[in-house]
């Protein structure tokens, strides 16, 4: 059905019908609005009952985008500042074009002088800037060294690259019939009876396409819930089981979940049969981890442990999602290659229900990839890690995070000269552990472009030029959820107005692009490189996109029976025994175990017994909340009023040993690092364990250096160490640190220098 997407009103103002991204920073969820402009203003935004999977709910922070728009701190004109002004509020306001003169030779220079490799993309997660700081990289400035910083690559990459390996598939999501226009109504979908929630809470975090009060809807229609989690959330409130473990001990407890369905032998022997390689070595290694055992590991009791196996294994269909907790633990490649496991000998892949995984190749991914031919295999092979990380490297298109931040501080293989942060304020503290290394490193660059809103702790500290951004109200664009790895649907972004002088990240791709490798951008403009992607794919150009409003595209369940998995068409997965793969052959050649095991996390009870004493308490990081994207949203008057300061959770029983009441100023510290945080007591959380709320820097504070507003006082990633890592180059320990916590004067303050 065609719809009008943008409406003209009877008192002068129009109506222009979108899907969301970013900026703000969201994941590509592409929630239906109504945005409302009147007098050049965008004055309200609601939501749009007819998209077919949000059905006009919106949280507050696109209800408040009005407030982020409209700004009096935004920056909306390019500004440059001299080098040696670096860390002082000194800017000069430029044009587009002075920009341009002051970056193109510049690259152009670096790269005749010391080769394209020593310029470093940076970008941060999943808004719609990481469908283009790879192109950005690789075919607009021509340098291999594109780099998401978070140790270990935490984030996502884990969880494709590990999907990619065992199942040979794109992301793995639960199934909401979201493919569908006509949804829970389709005659080939099944609801689940139960969802498993691994170390994940959407109805924050809508998390990477997927729309998290589908789960309120699937639990409304009768599917029961079971969170594994430290923390009792809402949705544990609700769920029918909760495994209330302890941080990083997830790997023993699906060990334990597995050993508990093969012995009693409530798994899927057709498919285990038919579809998967290794059971009986898997058979053999969960013998290791019976439930007695896993309990007194994850401080989960036994017989819970027993029951969920239970119900999980004897209820089709069941569906698990895994969120960042599996990401965020050096045990995690493990984590996902027992929870897939869990979801195979239980006939849950690719069923209806159950889990679904996109195809080998990735919707709209051709030309991201594409844009790699504009880099010589010398140049390629220069990127910084791949070689000493290979199961990283071959999934993942960039450097590795921890050898990066080693080649800044090293200057080996080479020196690094210039830094493009696209979509990262990774000092305050979010995309990095050690943001005080990051910090002296980065400082060290000759020359940095940061593009962004808002000035932030790390532009202020870092750039040269910044480059101002529209939000997702003043440009037009694509969301594709999953980012293309499993696109549940499309849906056409619109530009309703535009306040002052930006461009959007394609547009700075273009325009760059065409100054420096214009081959490789043979687009008129935005439209015409949209309609260039979708055409093929879809059979409609941009505009067609936007009467749409939305495209979903269906799916077909059962493929690896049917030949859709694999490249070659025949039935299977698309991994290298063609099944999936229980024991790993990749992770065998590249030098780890084949199978599943659980090892504990590197700073913890019992792995540091003696540091245990010290800091006894196990800390969790980063659990999202409504009111904040990571480091955004904290100069937004309406949300900082919902939190305004950084939080500390902690146990009632564990605050009162403490001599520690509720809003205290804390200081949770340990062998790393320090921050300072306000304490909310609540029973939510494990005695044993307290979580610290992450992103947060103070727009209100001092901007310039040694303050950086505030950058280093609540700054929870100084608590983490560097290049932590799993064994193949994925996870780090930032939801699994150990830390004490003590009471603190309300005015202590401090700066860089007083956290060592
Ligand atoms: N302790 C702890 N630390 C964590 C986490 C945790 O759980 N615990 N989570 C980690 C995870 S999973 C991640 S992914 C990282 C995230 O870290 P990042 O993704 O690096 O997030 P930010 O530091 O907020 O930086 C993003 C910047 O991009 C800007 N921006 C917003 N939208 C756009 C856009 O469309 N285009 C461009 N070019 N810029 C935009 C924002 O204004 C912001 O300043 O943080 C990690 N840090
Ligand atoms: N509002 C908002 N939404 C966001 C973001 C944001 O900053 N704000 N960030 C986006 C990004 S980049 C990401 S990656 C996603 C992440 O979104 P999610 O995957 O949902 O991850 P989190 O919210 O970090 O944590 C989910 C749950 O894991 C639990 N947890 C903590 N430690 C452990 C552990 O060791 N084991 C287990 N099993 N559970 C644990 C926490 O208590 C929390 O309830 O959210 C995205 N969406
Ligand atoms: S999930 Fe929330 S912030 Fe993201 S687009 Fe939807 S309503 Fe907006
Ligand atoms: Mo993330």
């Amino acid at each position: 059905m065609k719809k009008e997407w943008k409406v003209q009103n009877e008192d002068g103002s129009y109506t222009v019908r979108t899907c969301g991204w970013s900026p703000p920073g969201d994941h590509p969820v592409g929630c239906g609005m109504k945005l409302h402009v009147k007098n050049g203003k965008l004055v309200k935004v609601e939501g749009d009952p007819e998209h077919p999977i949000t059905n006009g709910r919106l949280c507050i922070r696109c209800l408040t985008l009005p407030e982020y728009v409209h700004h009096p701190q935004r920056i909306t004109h390019p500004m440059k500042r001299d080098p040696k002004n670096r860390g002082k509020d000194a800017w000069t306001k430029i044009s587009w074009d002075e920009a341009w003169d002051i970056i193109v030779p510049k690259i152009k220079q670096l790269k005749a002088d010391h080769g394209a490799e020593s310029i470093v993309v940076f970008g941060g997660t999943g808004r719609e800037a990481c469908l283009y700081y790879y192109p950005l990289g690789f075919a607009s400035i021509g340098t291999p060294n594109v780099c998401y910083p978070l140790s270990g690559w935490s984030c996502y990459g884990p969880r494709c690259a590990i999907t990619d390996y065992i199942l040979g598939a794109g992301y793995p999501e639960i199934d909401n019939a979201g493919y569908y226009p006509d949804r829970f109504d389709n005659p080939k979908y099944v609801l689940p009876k139960y969802i498993m929630e691994w170390g994940k809470n959407p109805l924050m975090s809508n998390p990477d396409g997927f729309f998290g009060h589908s789960l309120i809807d699937m639990m409304k229609r009768g599917s029961k819930m079971i969170c594994i989690d430290p923390r009792i959330t809402w949705l544990g409130t609700r769920a029918e089981h909760v495994c209330q473990l302890r941080p990083g001990s997830d790997t023993a407890l699906a060990l334990g979940f597995l050993n508990v369905i093969i012995n009693e032998d409530l798994y899927d022997h057709d498919f285990v049969d038919n579809w998967t390689y290794g059971f009986d070595e898997l058979k053999e290694r969960v013998q290791e981890y019976p439930p007695e055992k896993v309990a007194e590991i994850t401080w989960v009791p036994k017989e819970k442990i027993i029951e969920v196996a239970r119900a999980f294994a004897t209820n089709k269909p069941s569906t698990i999602q895994w969120g960042l907790a599996v990401d965020e633990n050096p045990n995690g490649v493990q984590l996902g290659h027992a929870i897939l496991s869990l979801a195979a000998i239980t006939g849950n892949i690719d069923v209806p229900g159950g889990i679904t995984i996109g195809p080998p190749a990735a919707l709209l991914g051709k030309w991201r990839v594409e844009t790699r031919r504009n880099l010589s295999e010398e140049l390629w092979d220069k990127r910084i890690g791949a070689k000493e990380w290979p199961a990283l490297s071959t999934a993942m298109a960039t450097t590795h995070p921890d050898e990066t931040l080693d080649t800044l501080e090293t200057e080996r293989p080479y020196k690094l000269r210039m830094g493009w942060f696209n979509s990262s304020n990774f000092l305050s503290p979010t995309c990095c552990a050690c943001p005080d290394r990051w910090y002296k490193g980065l400082k060290k660059l000759e020359f940095n472009v940061v593009q962004d809103c808002f000035m932030t702790p790390t532009a202020m500290a870092l750039a040269d030029i910044f480059l101002p951004l529209p939000t997702f109200a003043e440009h037009d664009g694509v969301v594709i959820t999953h980012f293309g790895r499993n696109a549940v649907f499309l849906g056409a972004i619109n530009e309703a107005l535009r306040v002052g002088d930006t461009r959007s990240d394609i547009e700075v791709c273009i325009e760059l692009g065409k100054k420096l490798h214009p081959d490789m951008w043979p687009f008129d403009d935005v439209p015409d490189f949209f309609t260039k992607q979708l055409k093929p794919e879809l059979g409609v150009d941009f505009d067609g996109l936007r009467e749409l409003g939305v495209w979903q595209p269906d799916y077909t369940y059962r493929k690896f029976e049917k030949g859709g998995l694999r490249t070659d068409g025949e039935p299977g997965f698309n991994t290298v025994t063609g099944m999936v793969e229980l024991t790993s052959t990749l992770f065998e050649a590249w030098g780890d175990d084949a199978l599943p095991y659980f090892k504990e996390p590197p700073y913890s009870p019992y792995s540091t017994p003696e540091l245990w004493k010290e800091y006894p308490l196990v800390l969790t990081t980063g659990a999202r909340k409504f009111t904040s994207f990571h480091s955004e949203h904290r100069q937004i008057g309406t949300l900082r009023e919902i939190d305004p300061d950084p939080i500390v959770e902690i146990n009632p029983a564990t605050a009162k040993a403490l001599g520690i009441i509720d809003g205290d100023n804390v200081m949770i510290e340990n062998m790393f690092g320090k921050c300072k945080m306000k304490a909310q007591l609540t029973p939510t959380i494990h005695e044993k364990v307290v979580h610290c709320t992450h992103g947060w820097w103070f727009p209100e504070k001092a901007a310039e250096e040694p303050s950086l507003y505030g950058v280093w006082e609540a700054n929870v990633n100084t608590l983490v160490p560097h290049k932590h890592i799993g064994k193949l180059g994925f996870g780090a320990p930032h939801k699994q640190m150990i830390c004490k916590i003590y009471r603190v004067d309300p005015g202590h303050t401090f700066t860089l220098d007083s956290l060592s």
